[in-house]
């Protein structure tokens, strides 16, 4: 047994400039951190975020209240448990804050702690951390999906869907996935540069060029994806997150044009450009409490992934509602939307024994933390998401699977997309 020796935390930055969390757990002279990421486009029922709220300092914005919580709350309840106790550290973790959104402690804290712990495990075992969830061998490489045209409350250019990602599906391995990716991206930035768009990227490194039209954006990645000698629909394919949460008002969605049209509309054009670009995934078509309208889609889409992100909110009950509802495929995962490594896990489980896919997540505002990695390869996730091929912070996640594929050798293959 590995004892926790001491608990820290640290205010750091995000990739957005903004005030986050550092954790580090120590067990004699080793010690692992974790930095907790942090989304704009936010589910109602994802946990609480704990932020001090003083105006004056970091506009609202710092963490220190959270960190002092760390420091003091959860370092004297972890000090001398077992490191490797992942389940029981969670439960104290989620017993000492004691509600369900963890509004006392902050799912960022929480969160921060909880994945250092993960992290230190491994390191004391001396094995890989992705060999430390549920999968034991045969790993598997998660297909990225990269977001390669920023929208929504990502960027200022009024498009009204918030991800245009690309998805390699005929790569054999990683590499080829990322090499793949970055013909495409690259091609791309030469067809918006020679329309005179700014080739300036958004805040998950995919292009935001000043259009609004949905379409023009399609079309811009239609033309990329040939130009790179692919074929759409084929071996790269176009996946999108709509966010619908953001576009929706009084029962009506603005997703398709800024005219505010009904769901069942808004599933009809859906339909059009799906079939018209080759989509084959997409994600929040419709807002988190409109049960109805995602099972409608569901009924007349046949062969998309349909990918649940705010509705689910990476939450146990709230996945069982959408399983009985019929109302996705495909589980969109993100740690800090429910707070702890064990929680989240249990997620995949269930979602894994229903036939969803799950796709690892990183956030709008994320760090060189490159934990999502490794996590995805563990848990057999088929997919991970983690922006553009530009950033730091979401080229290290990349640059990661990078690095487990060399270390899986011969053994390493690609996931299934089902
Ligand atoms: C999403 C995410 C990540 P945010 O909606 O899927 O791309 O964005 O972190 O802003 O919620
Ligand atoms: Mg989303």
């Amino acid at each position: 047994m590995s004892k926790i020796s001491r608990v820290i935390a640290r205010q750091v930055f995000d990739s957005r400039g903004n005030p986050t969390i550092e954790a580090e757990v120590f067990s004699g002279n080793l010690s692992c951190s974790a930095i907790c990421p942090s989304g704009a486009s936010t589910g109602t029922y994802e946990a609480f975020e704990k932020r001090d709220k003083i105006k004056r300092k970091y506009l609202g914005k710092s963490v220190f209240k959270a960190i002092n919580i760390i420091n003091n709350k959860i370092a004297k309840k972890l000090k001398n448990k077992n490191v490797h106790n992942q389940e029981k550290i969670d439960t104290i973790l989620i017993n000492l804050d004691g509600t369900k959104q963890k509004i006392n402690l902050g799912a960022n804290s929480i969160l921060a702690v909880s994945i250092a712990v993960k992290k230190l495990s491994a390191k004391i075992k001396k094995v890989p951390l992705y060999s430390s969830f549920l999968i034991k061998k045969n790993f598997k490489l998660p297909f990225p999906m990269m977001n390669i045209i920023n929208g929504g409350a990502h960027s200022n250019n009024g498009l009204r869907i918030q991800e245009f990602m690309i998805r390699p599906d005929g790569a054999k391995n990683f590499s080829q996935a990322v090499q793949m990716c970055f013909l495409v991206i690259q091609n791309l930035k030469k067809i918006i540069n020679k329309r005179g768009f700014s080739t300036s990227v958004g805040d998950e490194g995919g292009f935001a060029p000043m259009i609004s039209k949905n379409e023009e954006a399609l079309n811009m990645i239609v033309q990329a994806i040939k130009k790179s000698g692919f074929k759409n629909g084929k071996q790269i394919s176009i996946c999108l997150d709509v966010a619908a949460n953001e576009l929706y008002k009084k029962n009506k969605y603005s997703i398709h044009s800024n005219k505010y049209i009904t769901a069942e509309k808004s599933v009809n054009l859906f339909k059009k450009i799906i079939t018209k670009y080759k989509i084959k995934s997409i994600e929040d078509p419709f807002a988190e409490n409109d049960w109805k309208s995602w099972n409608m889609l569901m009924k007349k889409i046949k062969k998309v992934q349909i990918v649940g992100d705010d509705i689910y909110v990476t939450n146990l009950q709230r996945l069982k509602i959408g399983f009985l509802n019929k109302s996705s495929n495909s589980i969109l995962i993100k740690l800090n939307q429910i707070g702890t490594v064990t929680e989240t896990l249990e997620v995949i489980k269930f979602a894994h024994a229903i036939g969803f896919s799950t796709i690892i997540s990183h956030r709008s505002g994320d760090s060189e933390d490159t934990f999502i990695a490794d996590f995805a390869v563990g848990t057999n996730s088929s997919q991970i998401k983690s922006g553009s091929l530009a950033r730091s912070e979401r080229v290290s996640k990349y640059n990661q699977l990078i690095r487990i594929e060399e270390s899986l050798g011969k053994k390493a293959k690609m996931n299934k997309i089902h």
